[in-house]
């Protein structure tokens, strides 16, 4: 069966109806055309976001545990389903099948974990100064979401941010990276199967517009979107940013990272470099949390880094979808020319690169590499920027205080590692003076975070969090109450106002 066929039998399969329109979908497994979907056009987009609004006006009176009963029937659907969404994840975006199961995996454990928390959305009681007075918290629904999210976790982003809002009692609208509209056609049509068997939502309370960046800008331009959560690259927040805060919009921005691990002349090797390969290596160093730096220790580097060689001049490198392959297609050429033109920088600045060239296969039109391990004498600019591709720089370092100067002085903060068996190391790396990332780990990769946790980083990866911990408050909006069960009236701070 061709990719195009079997694409066909899946989408049939979730239940997403046959379209055709101008937009061409490829597979970077082959490069071949998977599909040709429609577009919406601009009237339709915010005849939508109306609609979506809509749905938030109705959907926030429905009680918060029960609008958590939704997202569990969400995360069982996902489960139902996480084969053939997993393997549509792999053929639209080129990551293995494990990672594309494991992409769906983690959609269903934000469902298991927004149901729990529809239960949990609670606010303080705060001690009034005041007799006979009561303060507390109340959290209410926000409004419509935006959410625009990236091809290379094309539906576990939305996940995220779709069952947090809703649970919070908001709408959300989706657009899809251009790159990756299929598998959102097949989240939305599983979206609409929970819906159903929830006994029916109001209509648009999750939509989805596929389109290209003007379908993004409507989000980020609309009154009627208080929160736009959006994924991409610093380029796109920078965009996005300043015009959601030109009308007091709320932003959830995660942009780019350049993540960096520092090896310790304790650190237990073995662990160390299968934690790397993962980080570095895995979906093709297409994560935001892709490894991209590695900070050696001086005693260490001369064991080291010869077996990291071995690994990348040994893994096994072709279709994701096989058994064994450990690396998969680049998204496109695109992604392949920044690659190219990012090691030939590091060349001209005076590295040493090993890997990084391109693996023929039988179609012109799909862009693997050999993953590329750079030793590098310096942080250079070229060092600084996010080529996401896998890159790994290496960099060596005789002073922990320098290797922690070095691992914060780029303009990105998304995620950090630490490989030691040293505590004073590991804690002082966790502490105030330490990473300055996000994401701070001891003796595990940058890459894989969980879903409790919340997920985001500082600087120019924009700030946001997502996911766990205490990222729903984002998606929804305070109100602070004072009441009073007494007679008399009190003021704040001693203040008297006599008015007889
Ligand atoms: C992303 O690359 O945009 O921590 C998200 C991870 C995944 C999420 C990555 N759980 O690598």
């Amino acid at each position: 069966m061709t990719i195009r066929k079997e694409v066909e039998a899946i989408l049939a399969h979730l239940g997403v109806p046959a379209t055709t329109g101008n937009l061409t979908v490829r597979t970077p497994i082959t490069g071949e055309v998977i599909a040709q979907i429609a577009t919406i056009t601009p009237e339709a987009a915010n005849k939508a976001i109306a609609q979506a609004h809509a749905a938030y006006l109705e959907w926030r009176n429905v009680p918060a545990p029960k609008r958590g009963e939704l997202i569990r029937l969400l995360g069982e659907e996902l489960r139902t389903n996480l084969e053939p969404l997993g393997r549509l994840v792999t053929i639209e975006t080129g990551k293995l099948l494990s990672e594309g199961h494991g992409e769906v995996q983690e959609m269903i454990d934000i469902c298991t974990y927004a149901a729990g928390l529809s239960r949990q959305l609670a606010g303080l009681t705060v001690p009034s100064e005041r007799a006979k007075h009561r303060m507390m918290e109340t959290w209410h629904p926000l409004g419509v979401v935006g959410i625009i999210s990236a091809f290379n976790f094309p539906v576990a982003v939305w996940s995220w941010n779709a069952a947090l809002a809703l649970v919070s009692g908001d709408a959300v609208v989706w657009k899809p990276s251009e790159k990756t509209p299929l598998t959102a056609l097949a989240t939305q049509a599983i979206f609409e199967r929970a819906a159903k068997k929830f006994g029916g939502v109001p209509t648009g309370l999750a939509t989805l517009l596929i389109g290209d960046a003007k379908v993004g800008e409507q989000l980020v331009d609309s009154p009627l979107i208080p929160l736009v959560s959006a994924t991409g690259s610093t380029a796109m927040g920078r965009a996005v940013a300043p015009k959601l805060a030109a009308r007091f919009a709320k932003a959830i921005l995660e942009l780019g990272g350049n993540n960096a691990a520092i090896v310790a002349p304790t650190a237990d090797l073995d662990l160390t470099l299968r934690a790397i390969a993962f980080s570095a290596m895995g979906t093709a160093g297409q994560r935001c949390t892709t490894l991209r730096r590695l900070i050696v220790h001086a005693d260490v580097y001369d064991k080291l880094i010869p077996q990291l060689k071995k690994v990348y001049g040994s893994v096994v490198i072709g279709d994701p979808g096989a058994q064994g392959t450990l690396v998969g297609p680049l998204i496109d050429e695109r992604s392949y020319n920044a690659m190219q033109k990012s090691l030939e920088e590091a060349r001209t600045s005076g590295a040493a690169v090993t890997g990084g060239d391109r693996v023929p296969t039988t179609n012109d039109e799909a862009f693997y590499v050999r993953p590329a391990l750079v030793e590098i004498g310096s942080q250079t600019d070229t060092v600084k920027r996010e080529t996401f591709a896998p890159i790994l720089y290496v960099l060596k370092y005789s002073d922990f205080a320098d290797a922690l100067a070095l691992h914060n002085d780029v303009p990105q903060g998304l995620s950090s590692s630490i490989f030691t068996m040293n505590l004073r190391e590991a804690e002082l790396f966790l502490s105030a003076t330490g990473s300055d990332c996000g994401i701070a780990n001891v003796n595990i990769g940058t890459s894989g975070a969980e879903i409790g946790g919340a997920f985001g980083g500082e600087k120019e990866t924009g700030g946001g969090r997502e996911s766990g911990s205490d990222a729903w408050k984002q998606y929804m909006r305070r109100a602070t109450n004072t009441i009073n069960y007494g007679t008399d009236l009190p003021l704040a701070q001693g203040v008297s106002f006599d008015i007889d």
